[in-house]
C-alpha cells in the first residue's frame, strides 16, 4: 500500500463571502478566515479548499474573475492571503486554490481587448460567431444560468459564447496562446506555495468542433457538444505536463455530467490529468427530467446505487472525492437527512458515510454543524444569479406559478448553503457587525459553533471524532469497499477490508427503526463498535434506531 498524502487528507471547504467577517462590512473576507484557522485545526481537517478570492465583480460570487493575479477588494489584499496561506501552512494545514478557467469575467482585461475588434491579439481568447440569418444567436445552446449561452455585441456586431452568466465569457481553450496564459497564472500560485487546485466545470473547455444546435426547435440543452468535449483530454494531459507535474499538489475536477467509464479517464494513476473529480449523480436523485428545479423525491435504492457505482468502479484505479453538499447544493441533512427532530443523528449518519467510504471527504463550512437549508418568504431576499434568473424567466416573463417555485428554491436554491456561518448566539450569529449581504438563518441561536463545541455530543465533536480516526485507522482510507445488503429501504451497509482488519459501516437512512440482517459471514463474527451516533445504553444488536449510523470492527 503506496500512502498518498491527498488521500489520506479531509478538505474543508471555505465560501469566504458567507464564513466571517471581519470588518463589519457584511461580506466575509480574509481575515475574518485567519481568525478562525485555530476553529479549523481543532476540528482536524487537513486542506482547505478555498473557493474563489480573486478580483471580481461578483456577478456569480467570484466565480467571474476579472483579474488572476490580485485579491478581491471586499475580501482584503494580497498580504492578507499571504498571512492565510502561512497560518495554514504553520499549523499544518494545505490550501487548495480554485481555479476557474472555462471562463472569466466581461471585465477581464483580455475580453475588454477581445471584444474591441476582431483583429484584436485577444480575439481568440473568447469564442466569437456571427450570428445565424438575421439577428439569431450562433446556435440554440441554453446558458446554465437561463436563456440564450450568447450575448451580442455591438463593438464588432458578434456573438460571444458564455454557458454561465452573460458576464461570464467562455475562453477558446483551442487557442494555444490561452492555454499559456493560463498554465503562467497556475504557475504564478504554485510558486506562492499553494498546494493545489480545485478546478471549476474543468470538463466543459473543450467544445465540439462547428458548435452544433442541439435538436431542432428552441433552446436546447447543449451539453452533448461541451461536456467532455473531444480535447479536454488533451488540454488537462499538457497543463499536467508543463505544470502540475512539477508540484507536490493536489487537483480535483468539477465535472458535472461525468460517467465512470470518464472519470477513469481523468484520474486513472497513468493517464497524468488529475487525481480526482467531483461526479454529480448523487445529486441529481431528487431531479425530475434533468431539471434540477422538478423535484422528485430519492430513494435510498437510488443514492446507493450511485454511491456504489462509484465505489466499485474507481476501485481498482482512479480515486473517488466524497461530497454531499457544497456551495452549489442544498444543505445535506435537509436533503438526505433530517433538519427537524433528528438532525443531530441525521447529520452524524451523513458524516459516517462520507468518512467511511472510500475517497477523499469533502466538508462543506456549516456542516460541521449540522446548519440547515434556508426558506426565504420573498424572492427578494435571494441573492443567488441562478435563482434570480430562473425566477425572472419562469415567472415574471413566464407564466410558472410562483408559489410552485418558491418552494422548488427552498429546495435546491444555491442560496441553501449560503446563508452565513452560524458562529454564537449573539448578533448576527456572530459572523459580522454589520448588515451581512445575505439574511442569517434564523436558527443560529440554535446551531452554532460556540454551542456545538461547548457540547460532547455535538455534530461537530463527532466530526472531529471521524476525523481523528481516519489518521489512526488506514483501512477508513485504503480498505476495499464492499456492499452489503442489496436494494434495502432504509439501510446502506457495507464493508471496508485491508489485510486482516475488516470495518462494517450499517447506516440507517429512515426515521424508523430498521433491522440488520447480516449473512452468515459476519453473523457470525464478534463485533467492536469503533463510532456510532447513539449512545450504547439501550443499542440491540440487530436493531438500528432512527438514522443510527455504527462503524463495527470485526473479528
Ligand atoms: O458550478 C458548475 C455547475 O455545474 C453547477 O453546480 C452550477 O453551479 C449550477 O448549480 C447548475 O445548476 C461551478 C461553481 O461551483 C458555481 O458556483 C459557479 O456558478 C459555476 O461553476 C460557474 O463558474
Amino acid at each position: 500500500m503506496e500512502r498518498t498524502w491527498w488521500k489520506e487528507a479531509v478538505v474543508y471547504q471555505i465560501y469566504p463571502r458567507s464564513f466571517k467577517d471581519s470588518d463589519g462590512n457584511g461580506v466575509g473576507d480574509i481575515q475574518g478566515i485567519v481568525s478562525k484557522l485555530d476553529y479549523l485545526q481543532e476540528l482536524g481537517v487537513d486542506v482547505i479548499w478555498l473557493s474563489p478570492v480573486y478580483k471580481s465583480p461578483n456577478d456569480d460570487n467570484g466565480y467571474d474573475i476579472s483579474d488572476y493575479f490580485e485579491i478581491m477588494d471586499e475580501f482584503g489584499t494580497m498580504q492578507d492571503w499571504t498571512q492565510l496561506l502561512d497560518g495554514l501552512h504553520e499549523r499544518g494545514m494545505k490550501l487548495l486554490m480554485d481555479l476557474v478557467v472555462n471562463h472569466t469575467s466581461d471585465e477581464h482585461a483580455w475580453f475588454a481587448e477581445s471584444r474591441s475588434s476582431r483583429d484584436n491579439p485577444y480575439r481568440d481568447y473568447y469564442i466569437w460567431r456571427p450570428g445565424k440569418g438575421g439577428n439569431m444567436p450562433p446556435n440554440n445552446w441554453r446558458s446554465f444560468f437561463s436563456g440564450s449561452a450568447w450575448k451580442y455585441d455591438d463593438t464588432t456586431g458578434e456573438y460571444y459564447l458564455h454557458l454561465f452568466s452573460k458576464k461570464q465569457p467562455d475562453l477558446n481553450w483551442d487557442n494555444p496562446k490561452l492555454r499559456q496564459s493560463v498554465y503562467e497564472m497556475m504557475t504564478f500560485w504554485l510558486d506562492k506555495g499553494v498546494d493545489g487546485f480545485r478546478m471549476d466545470v474543468i470538463n466543459l473547455i473543450s467544445k465540439v468542433p462547428g458548435l452544433p444546435d442541439d435538436g431542432e426547435d428552441g433552446l436546447g440543452d447543449g451539453s452533448p457538444y461541451f461536456m467532455n468535449g473531444p480535447y479536454v483530454h488533451d488540454y488537462l494531459r499538457e497543463m499536467n505536463e508543463q505544470v502540475l507535474s512539477k508540484y507536490d499538489v493536489m487537483t480535483v475536477g468539477e465535472t458535472p455530467g461525468v460517467s465512470v467509464e470518464e472519470a477513469l479517464k481523468y484520474t486513472g494513476a497513468d493517464r497524468k490529468e488529475l487525481q480526482m473529480v467531483f461526479q454529480f449523480e448523487h445529486m441529481d436523485v431528487d431531479a425530475g427530467d434533468g431539471d434540477k428545479w422538478t423535484v422528485v423525491p430519492w430513494t435510498l435504492q437510488k443514492l446507493c446505487g450511485v454511491l456504489h457505482k462509484w465505489q466499485t468502479g474507481l476501485a481498482e484505479d482512479g480515486w473517488n472525492s466524497l461530497y454531499l453538499n457544497n456551495h452549489d447544493q442544498p444543505r445535506m441533512v435537509s436533503r438526505f437527512g433530517n433538519d427537524g427532530e433528528y438532525r443531530v443523528p441525521s447529520a452524524k449518519m451523513l458524516a459516517t458515510l462520507l468518512h467511511t467510504l472510500k475517497g477523499t471527504p469533502y466538508i462543506y463550512q456549516g456542516e460541521e454543524l449540522g446548519m440547515t437549508n434556508i426558506q426565504f418568504s420573498s424572492i427578494e431576499d435571494y441573492r443567488d444569479i441562478e435563482i434570480l434568473n430562473m425566477y425572472e424567466e419562469r415567472v415574471t416573463q413566464g407564466n410558472a406559478d410562483p408559489g410552485t417555485i418558491m418552494e422548488a428554491i427552498h429546495v435546491k436554491g444555491r442560496d441553501n448553503a449560503r446563508t452565513p456561518m452560524q458562529w454564537n448566539a449573539g448578533p448576527n450569529a456572530g459572523f459580522t457587525t454589520g448588515m451581512p449581504w445575505i439574511r442569517i438563518n434564523p436558527n443560529y441561536k440554535e446551531i452554532n459553533a460556540e454551542a456545538s463545541m461547548s457540547d460532547p455530543d455535538s455534530v461537530f465533536r463527532y466530526y472531529q471524532r471521524l476525523i481523528a480516526s481516519r489518521k489512526q485507522n488506514p483501512v477508513m482510507v485504503y480498505g476495499d469497499y464492499q456492499l452489503l445488503l442489496q436494494d434495502h429501504e432504509q439501510i446502506y451497509a457495507y464493508t471496508r477490508t485491508l489485510g486482516e482488519v475488516i470495518w462494517l459501516i450499517a447506516l440507517n437512512f429512515s426515521e424508523s427503526a430498521a433491522i440488520l440482517e447480516l449473512d452468515d459471514r459476519y453473523s457470525g463474527m464478534k463485533r467492536e463498535l469503533i463510532i456510532g451516533n447513539y449512545p450504547e445504553d439501550g443499542m440491540e444488536t440487530e436493531r438500528l434506531r432512527p438514522y443510527e449510523a455504527r462503524v463495527y470492527r470485526m473479528f
